[in-house]
């Protein structure tokens, strides 16, 4: 662990500052010693890590407690800033408004969004602090990258404090059609925040093109320019700016898992899995948060009856569920929770015996060597959300692949169906057709297992998370102050991507 070092008060000296709802840090409590701080792992962290260091970097984030930060609040070698929230504000901006109104309506409102007025306020103040840090912080001309849904409105917030920086947005969920939005009591403000930004980038081209759509709504046709094609799709024109709009679907850290995955430890650790499972039984496995997004308690159900009508059985086949928790206090998910349990349970209690049960369900958050071991060890992996922005589960497995066997199969409606197309896709709500994909997975001969995981890891090789986070700067590099003259009617140039 990096000594700790206390970064107040802030210094406007960071040539590249990423705002995000979390630091990449978090307390972690070990027996009776005192929590300490430890670096959260992800792919945003390691993609970012390198040009953090090589730029000047900043990050400005909440350190996810609502107690006051420590006097040596340790950096772990990156400048870390935090921005404080209190109890009401974790409930009102975090719970309420980020996710159970926003992430429900962007999720094609899978389940039904609140609105609540005092929620929003708080979206609004939080929103302005994190605007203030990051302005606080950033150098004259600094490239600012804001990440996610829970930050919608600092792009304008933050350029009305400081017009000299570039401001970058990248949305990680997708974003839904007009129709959907519009039902938002705030829409024009969340709208015109996000335009605050010089490039706003989505996962799809599908989501891009929902928020171009809904821009010649709200602003007039006039105001977007012609698509261009990937990456970039189109832009917004403003007064003396423009603001571009594309696709650029986030992506995992092939090689470092790769290197994880054929290490000794997690080969050893994967081969214990399955002796543990039973030796000779299948491993369907599924790893989720614990949100109504997922599909889990569809895919649980699908399970079920093919138990049921005997075309798999639980001498020979076993799911294994990792649900982390998540959100554990915001109704949906404690109400799915208890559905989810109570359908193990049942599948358990009425397929299972004494020492073989059919379903493994971990409601817990295990370390990311064992994470992988599970992937190696799984036949096949169920990626079955009813909307997922991308998911990277599903690109993860992939890249902890290398011995090419193992088959996926992936909703047609997570964004990573868009790139995996060698994997067997379904609609997650058709549950006949999501059987006959679990059947047809678990008895894939091997050659095909091959054929389709060597394309899949092909891609996943190419469009990594350091192309993800390349492609989105050189876009951004190209935009922004100077990008446009004040009153020229030229389409913006067609970015190129590095
Ligand atoms: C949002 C969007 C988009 C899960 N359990 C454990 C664990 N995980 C890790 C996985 C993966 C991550 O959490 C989950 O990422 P997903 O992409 O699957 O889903 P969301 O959390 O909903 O993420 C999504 C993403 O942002 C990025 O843009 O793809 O669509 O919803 O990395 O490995 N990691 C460890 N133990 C666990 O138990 N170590």
């Amino acid at each position: 662990m990096d000594t700790p070092r206390i970064r107040h008060p802030a210094r406007p000296d960071a040539e590249f500052v990423v705002v995000a709802n979390r630091l990449p840090v978090h307390l972690e409590s070990r027996g009776t010693d005192s929590p300490r701080w430890r670096r959260s792992p992800g792919g945003l962290v390691s993609a970012l890590e390198p040009i953090l260091h090589a730029r000047r970097g900043a990050w400005v984030g909440w350190a996810g407690t609502t107690e006051s930060i420590p006097a040596a609040f340790p950096d772990q070698g990156l400048r870390l800033h935090p921005v404080p929230l209190d109890v009401d504000e974790h409930r009102d901006y975090y719970e309420g408004f980020s996710n159970a109104t926003l992430w429900p309506l962007f999720h094609d409102v899978v389940a039904p969004p609140d609105f609540d007025r005092a929620w929003w306020r708080s979206y609004h103040r939080v929103n302005q602090r994190f605007a203030e840090h990051a302005a606080a912080i950033a150098g004259p001309g600094a490239t600012v990258w804001i990440q996610d849904y829970q930050l919608t409105l600092v792009p304008a917030l933050l350029r009305a404090l400081r017009p000299d920086v570039r401001i970058g947005f990248f949305l990680h969920i997708p974003f839904p059609p007009p129709e959907l939005f519009l039902q938002l009591p705030w829409r024009t403000e969340i709208v015109e925040g996000l335009l605050g930004a010089d490039l706003v980038g989505f996962q799809l081209p599908g989501d891009a093109q929902n928020f171009l759509q809904l821009v010649r709504r709200l602003r007039g046709g006039e105001s977007v320019s012609r698509p261009h094609g990937t990456p970039v799709l189109g832009a917004v024109r403003l007064p003396g700016r423009e603001v571009r709009v594309g696709a650029f679907p986030i992506s995992v850290d092939a090689a470092d898992l790769e290197e994880l995955a054929r290490s000794e430890a997690v080969q050893e650790q994967a081969r214990r899995i399955r002796r543990r499972l039973g030796d000779g039984r299948r491993i369907m496995l599924s790893v989720d948060r614990l949100d109504y997004t997922k599909g889990i308690d569809q895919r649980l159900r699908a399970f079920e009856e093919i138990l049921a009508d005997g075309r798999v059985s639980a001498r020979d086949t076993v799911l294994v569920q990792i649900a982390t928790p998540s959100r554990e206090r915001v109704e949906h998910y404690r109400r799915l929770r208890t559905r989810v349990e109570a359908q193990v349970g049942r599948i358990n209690g009425v397929f299972g015996q004494v020492g073989r049960v059919p379903v493994h369900y971990l409601h817990t958050t295990v370390d990311r060597a064992e994470l992988t071991a599970f992937y190696r060890a799984a036949d096949v992996m169920l990626v079955t959300p009813l909307r997922d922005g991308m998911n990277l589960v599903a690109k993860e497995f992939v890249a902890a692949r290398p011995d090419l066997d193992g088959s996926l199969v992936l909703s047609e409606f997570a964004g990573a169906a868009h790139e995996l197309t060698e994997a067997l896709l379904v609609n997650p709500h058709h549950l006949a057709e999501l059987q006959d994909a679990m059947v047809t997975a678990l008895h894939l001969d091997e050659g095909e297992r091959r054929l389709r995981m060597r394309e899949l890891r092909r891609h996943v090789r190419e469009r990594d998370v350091h192309h993800w986070a390349r492609s989105f700067l050189t876009v951004l590099a190209g935009a922004g102050p100077g990008s446009l003259p004040a009153d020229s009617d030229e389409a913006p140039p067609r970015a190129s991507v590095a």
